[in-house]
């Protein structure tokens, strides 16, 4: 008979490394925006091993952005979840305990302001995906957005994530509740300072001192976040369930690696992240860029050159000769010449190991999954590097080749189906021909680099090129002449 996962029926799971405090004992200090696998793979692990060092200070709240699945599922099982870390040989099980509740914006939005404004929550951190900051390509706040267009005119009741963090900071300000950090643990260049920028855009439209306040009591350090973690699948859950006899419905699966580095500026006290592996440094940029042109890219570039060629996972795609010739290629011919690394920092070891995690055949993530949001990813991961080539007057057919694959992709039925992007909609109502102009003449949503006409000719023939060839012989071509 199948146990549920949850405090009671904790000590029947004897394969699992369980919350080493009692769970009573925690009052929670940190609200996290965005409770998917992600963050209870990775920041709510870090916190766990603060708990368990003694400081209770740390319980987590969460909150989802517009679902209440992960509310549902969670709240049968006290918010207990286990996390199960897949090496290609090994299998780890612990159980989180660090969540307390979890909340939705669009149901809970008092609750979610008055946990903003609270003095005990001294963070918050977001894992809100690249487009939940609704900015603009060029970092402004997109007015337009229709969750920011419904924010401005209900500042009481807001839906987007800025307009939630602006209105909460204001009703912290007229409680008096001091100081607070918020931290952005998204795949985005200068994460922090882009989350500064749409909040604190947000409160200045509001109008008053607000913006001022939280010019000086919110700080917003830029973070480096690197797990990867692909969504549960019904199988995974089934499985876990044979494997252990506990169903558990939060289940998250990852890969053994994570690393987090976190850019030294709180307003607030914090949790001790460092004594569970944190790095906190002084400047994270040369980290981060580091992260999503290497790793990020080399991802999206399996992931659209993966779902042409035919792979569901990505380790299927790395198991194909060419395919991971091509991630061997793009990371030392394209990329990493125009990287500087930061002193002591091992940049061709780190390539070598970003292959290996991508190779691990017990992770699971799906081509699909990585090519979901492209519009926004390609801007944070692979337009600067294309960019950079172009100031330098050198090429790089590779990663043009991922561009056109993506809006390849995104163009063609068959592919387009199988995942989803916010451009989805206005791509599929551009014809065959013009797709390049039309795309182009959208600079506002797909960014400047479609302004640059060399950039557009050469899509426009890789374009053409993957419509004649299969994707493996494109790019042995591209491997032979560079
Ligand atoms: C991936 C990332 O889905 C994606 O876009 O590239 O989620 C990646 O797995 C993580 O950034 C790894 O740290």
């Amino acid at each position: 008979m199948p146990v549920r996962l949850s405090d009671h029926s904790l000590k029947d799971f004897d394969l699992a490394r369980k919350p080493a405090y009692d769970r009573r004992d925690i009052t929670p200090g940190i609200l996290h925006i965005g409770i998917g696998g992600f963050h209870r793979a990775h920041q709510a692990v870090y916190t766990e091993d603060v708990l368990a060092g003694g400081d209770h200070r740390w319980g987590i709240i969460g909150a989802s952005v517009r679902s209440t699945t992960m509310r549902n599922r969670l709240i049968a099982q006290n918010f207990l979840y286990t996390v199960c870390t897949k090496g290609a040989d090994s299998n780890e099980y612990q159980v989180i305990g660090a969540v307390k509740d979890v909340l939705t914006i669009s149901q809970h939005q008092h609750q979610l302001l008055d946990l903003i404004a609270s003095p005990q929550i001294k963070v918050i951190t977001l894992t809100i995906t690249e487009k939940g900051y609704c900015l603009t390509p060029s970092r402004e706040l997109d007015e337009q957005h229709p969750d920011i267009q419904h924010d401005l005119s209900n500042p009481g009741s807001p839906v987007s994530a800025p307009g939630l963090l602006a209105t909460g900071l204001k009703q912290r300000m007229e409680q008096g509740s001091g100081p607070i950090s918020i931290i952005s643990c998204d795949n985005l260049s200068g994460n922090g300072r882009s989350t500064q920028k749409a909040v604190t855009a947000i409160a200045g439209l509001y109008a008053g001192e607000h913006a001022h306040w939280i010019r000086d009591h919110v700080s917003f350090p830029n973070t480096m976040v690197d797990r990867i973690v692909p969504a549960t699948s019904d199988t995974d859950t089934l499985r876990f369930l044979q494997e252990t006899g506990i169903e558990d419905n939060g289940l998250v699966i990852c890969e053994p690696f994570s690393q987090w580095i976190i850019e030294n500026s709180f307003a607030a006290e914090r949790p001790e992240w460092e004594s569970a592996g944190a790095q906190i440094v002084d400047d994270v940029a040369a980290y981060e860029q580091i992260k999503l042109r290497l790793l990020n890219t080399t991802h999206s570039a399996l992931a659209y050159l993966g779902l042409l060629a035919g792979y569901e996972f990505i380790h299927q795609a790395m198991a194909d000769p060419v395919l991971s010739g091509f991630s061997t290629y793009l990371l030392d011919k394209e990329i990493s010449p125009l990287l500087q690394s930061p002193g002591g920092f091992d940049l061709e070891h780190y390539k070598r190991s970003i292959l290996e995690r991508f190779a691990n055949p017990a992770i699971h993530y799906r081509t699909a999954q990585v090519a979901n949001d492209g519009s926004h990813k390609l801007q944070q991961r692979i337009y600067p590097t294309i960019a950079e080539h172009s100031r330098r007057n050198t090429d790089s057919p590779g990663l043009v080749l991922v561009v056109a694959a993506w809006l390849h992709c995104l163009s063609t039925a068959k592919y387009a189906s199988q995942f989803s992007d916010p451009a989805a909609e206005i791509i599929r109502t551009y014809s065959g021909d013009n797709l390049v102009e039309r795309v182009s003449s959208e600079t506002t949503s797909f960014g400047v680099i479609w302004e640059d006409a060399k950039f557009r000719t050469q899509i426009k023939d890789a374009a053409a090129e993957l419509k004649q060839s299969s994707v493996q012989t494109l790019l042995q071509r591209i491997m032979v002449s560079n």
